[in-house]
């Protein structure tokens, strides 16, 4: 072990005993010291949440161990790091997920036993750590679990939002937004580093100076915050290494605003100083766009910063110059929210490290790479030039100087074109002038990925054409993935052993690949039963909680159909409710004798819609008032059952998820970009309802399209279906249940009008009408497959079994070899 005072080591290995040990009893003492020492309870009377607390600060020390000597080797061997920039992570709770990756649960239970505690109640006790909005924050946490367990030497930098994603209330069925200080029970996870800080400075001017004979700009700021560096361990599975994501903090800073001191205005400088903490207050909870906002562009300027000074100060303390900067440092854009990073470090080589262009330039187009999650042009971010001239002035003059130089370069490739020139510049012009993200980050990186094959092509075909047929070469795709030990083994451990058990190994839990021996046994008989048994238990699990939540009871015999995401007109909750409407409709109008043929559901859905998403909100109303009609109708029964589950978050996904018998990603083709929630579903035996979109094709690939329930419109033939608008004919029963909303039949008809304007009358944009005679099918194909359980349960095993595809550890794999050039390096155990 490498030690650091001189000629101690051995005496400061005899003070600390080693390293922690994982037996019951160990872990017992380390849990009574903290519930004594660290949260000040009497080890003879502590309650659950002070024991929670206890053995997340016991498992706490275990990661620090392992990060000491993660961080230690990596100084060591100085391999390229790989630095992951984003502005949301998603992790949801960390216990079971350190707990579960350290091997150490069945200790943690049986110490926690011997106390009088249960471990799954103590994991209960955690809040969500929920400081981003959906799939591409969901993601980042799942690309960090597949870094860390691969030994990828990698970090990954964010905001330390004080308020997370709004907390979802329902009243009335209404969604209301409650914040989420989510920091008010502490949070043991994390590690202040009062140390790691640096300043971050915005607005002010840039003069002219000339130094040594030659000219240089200078940036005189006028305003300087502090940002601090919160750690979080983040822990790989069946390996030592233990990945940093350091996540910032603003505090005022020291030399701000002294002129407010001196002239004794004490109490109003406090108060101004104070202001500056709220750059990483809260998180932006629409993920649609964020145009035009000052705040939201410091938040994206603050945590770029700091990330970079940080980044830097590393490699220069192990470098003494930049010329192999390049070959030490990747730096991953996660989207356009870190894009600014690019005029930034071009700022910094260029301004304060004194480069000189040529060179600063050289670096900065070989070390970034940048990943879009998005398919709507509309949704690609643009930020005004004013507003970006007052925050930051110096960088939009470096961005004009980039944009001249790719400009001429451009003219030089494909001559006058004008209107094309105007498309890819990186300024827009026009009534507002606007600097688009998008064109920057793309015209700055190496390499540009889609997050799935279909969103590739619409890439370069549509959103951005230009640039692909200038640059092909710079243009990949990394399917999504999400982690199987979160989404499996965590969250669903009965299923979990099932697997291990048929397999006759744990080893798929690091080698998806091993998962794909399962259709040897997807029509074995013995394994169909066992598989049926743990979709019961954790249906039951779910069935509870459904009870607690919403006061309606439901029957483990009905297929359990689950949609949950954020609400969205692309993502068609809205057909989903339409369709339900429709079942009702269907059992209402049958005689006695044919509604025993009906195969029995639950219908659920979860999700947050954005604060200021009109219509978005009103299908949360509709489903509530749809559901209070249904849910009372005794004519109906147990045959149909509608259920919202408020406050969707990851842990309640970690609960319905195993839960579920049939998934629903029914976006309108060429909307998502990839789904990765689909892919949670698949690994736990759920079957899909989907339309052709996103990476529903890739799927198809692996499980077949005859296990899974595929409809509406692909991806090609929305343009026309839109161009044809009104003369396309909407089916008749869309008519009629469209027609039920607006008329009252679940009453609120005048709030319900304008929601059903956007389906009808020509307008219809994502295209329900189009699309609901192919989802009425394949919801009735999925009935019929429902009622043949040997043939279900093959399915849903195949569904396990060819999920491996999907893992994040396959992505990360991916993007190590292809997009950033980095090795594994793994920590000795
Ligand atoms: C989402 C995409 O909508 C989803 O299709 C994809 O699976 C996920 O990213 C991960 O790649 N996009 C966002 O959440 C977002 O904020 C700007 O995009």
């Amino acid at each position: 072990k490498a030690g650091y005072i001189g000629g101690k080591e051995e005496h400061m290995f005899e003070l600390m005993d080693g390293f922690l040990k994982n037996d019951p009893v160990s872990l017992q003492k380390d849990i009574l010291h903290h519930v004594e020492y660290t949260v000040a309870r009497s080890r003879f009377s502590f309650d659950d949440f002070e024991a929670y607390q206890a053995l997340s600060h016991s498992v706490r020390d275990r990661l620090i161990e392992r990060w000491h000597d993660t961080q230690q080797h990596f100084k060591k061997k100085d391999p390229k790091r790989l630095y992951f920039l984003s502005l949301e992570f998603l992790m949801g709770r960390s216990l079971s997920n350190s707990v579960n990756n350290l091997g150490i649960q069945d200790q943690c239970a049986e110490a926690l036993n011997q106390l009088g505690f249960e471990y799954e109640v103590l994991a209960e006790q955690e809040g969500d750590a929920a400081l981003g909005n959906g799939g591409l924050a969901r993601l980042s946490a799942c690309q960090m679990d597949s870094l860390a367990t691969l030994d990828y030497p990698a970090w990954g930098y964010g905001l330390r939002y004080q308020y997370g994603l709004f907390r979802q209330i329902i009243l009335d069925g209404y969604q209301h937004e409650q914040p989420d200080y989510w920091l008010n029970f502490g949070n043991p996870w994390e590690i202040e580093r009062v140390h790691v800080s640096y300043a971050v400075k915005f607005y002010g001017t840039v003069e002219e100076e000339v130094v040594n004979g030659e000219k240089c700009k200078v940036w005189i700021p006028g305003e300087t915050v502090e940002a601090v560096a919160y750690d979080n361990p983040i822990p790989g599975y069946g390996t030592r290494n233990t990945i940093n994501l350091r996540l910032w903090a603003a505090k005022p800073s020291d030399g701000y605003d002294i002129e407010s001191y001196t002239t004794g205005d004490y109490i109003n400088a406090i108060v101004n100083r104070q202001k500056a903490e709220i750059i990483s207050n809260v998180l932006y909870p629409d993920d649609r766009s964020y145009q035009g906002k000052e705040l939201r562009l410091k938040q994206q300027y603050f945590f770029v910063s700091a990330s970079l000074q940080d980044i830097i100060r590393r490699f220069k303390d192990a470098h003494g110059n930049f010329d192999n900067f390049p070959e030490k440092v990747a730096l991953q854009l996660n989207d356009t929210h870190p894009s600014i990073s690019i005029a930034e470090l071009m700022r910094v080589l260029l301004d304060e490290e004194k480069l000189g262009w040529k060179k600063a330039w050289d670096i900065v187009r070989q070390v970034f790479s940048f990943t879009t999650h998005t398919v709507q042009q509309e949704a690609l971010e643009k930020v005004p030039v004013d507003l970006f001239e007052s925050v930051l002035p110096r960088h939009l003059q470096i961005i004009y100087d980039i944009n001249f130089a790719f400009m001429e370069e451009l003219k030089a490739k494909i001559g006058p074109d004008y209107a094309r020139l105007s498309r890819m510049s990186i300024v827009e012009e026009g009534a507002v002038k606007n600097i688009r993200v998008a064109n920057l980050s793309i015209v700055c990186s190496h390499t540009v990925n889609g997050v799935s094959r279909a969103h590739s092509e619409l890439l370069k075909t549509r959103v951005f054409r230009d640039f692909y047929e200038l640059w092909p070469e710079k243009f990949q795709y990394k399917t999504n993935g999400v982690t199987q030990r979160r989404w499996i083994v965590v969250s669903n451990p009965s299923l979990c052993a099932l697997i291990s058990k048929w397999l006759g190994t744990e080893s798929w839990i690091r080698n998806i690949d091993l998962l794909a021996r399962l259709r040897e046994f997807a029509s074995n008989s013995d394994l169909q039963k066992e598989w049926q048994m743990v979709k019961k238990v954790n249906k039951l699990r779910l069935a509870e909680y459904i009870e607690t939540m919403s006061g309606v009871k439901v029957s483990l015999d009905a297929m359990f159909d689950v949609q949950i995401k954020r609400i969205h007109e692309y993502k068609r909750q809205l057909l989903n409710i339409l369709g339900v409407i429709h079942r009702y409709d269907s059992i209402k109008n049958m005689e006695k004798s044919e509604r025993r043929k009906v195969v029995p559901r639950v219908c659920i859905i979860g999700g947050k819609a954005p604060p200021g998403y009109e219509i978005a909100k009103k299908v949360i109303k509709l489903c509530h008032v749809v559901a209070e009609t249904i849910n009372n109708d005794n004519d109906v029964g147990d045959l149909l059952k509608l259920v919202f589950i408020p406050d969707y978050n990851v842990s309640v996904a970690e609960l319905v998820i195993p839960g579920s018998d049939l998934s629903q990603h029914i976006s309108t083709a060429g909307h998502e970009a990839s789904g990765t929630g689909s892919m949670k579903f698949l690994m736990n035996g759920c079957l899909l309802l989907a339309t052709d979109d996103g990476s529903t094709n890739e799927i198809i690939e692996e499980i077949g399209a005859e296990n899974m329930f595929i409809f509406g419109a692909k991806i090609n033939e929305v343009p026309t279906l839109r161009e044809k608008g009104s003369t396309v004919k909407a089916p008749l029963q869309f008519a009629r249940v469209v027609r039920m909303v607006r008329d009252g039949y679940f009453g609120f008809k005048d709030y319900f009008k304008s929601l059903c304007d956007t389906v009808e009358n020509g307008k219809d944009f994502y295209l329900v009408g189009a699309d609901f005679a192919s989802y009425l099918e394949a919801q009735a194909a999925a009935d019929r497959a429902y009622v043949d359980k040997e043939k279900w349960s093959e399915m849903s095993i195949l569904c396990t079994a060819g999920s491996g595809r999907f893992s994040s550890d396959r992505t990360i794999e991916d993007y190590a070899e292809n997009t950033w050039g980095i090795q594994p390096c793994k920590c000795p155990s």
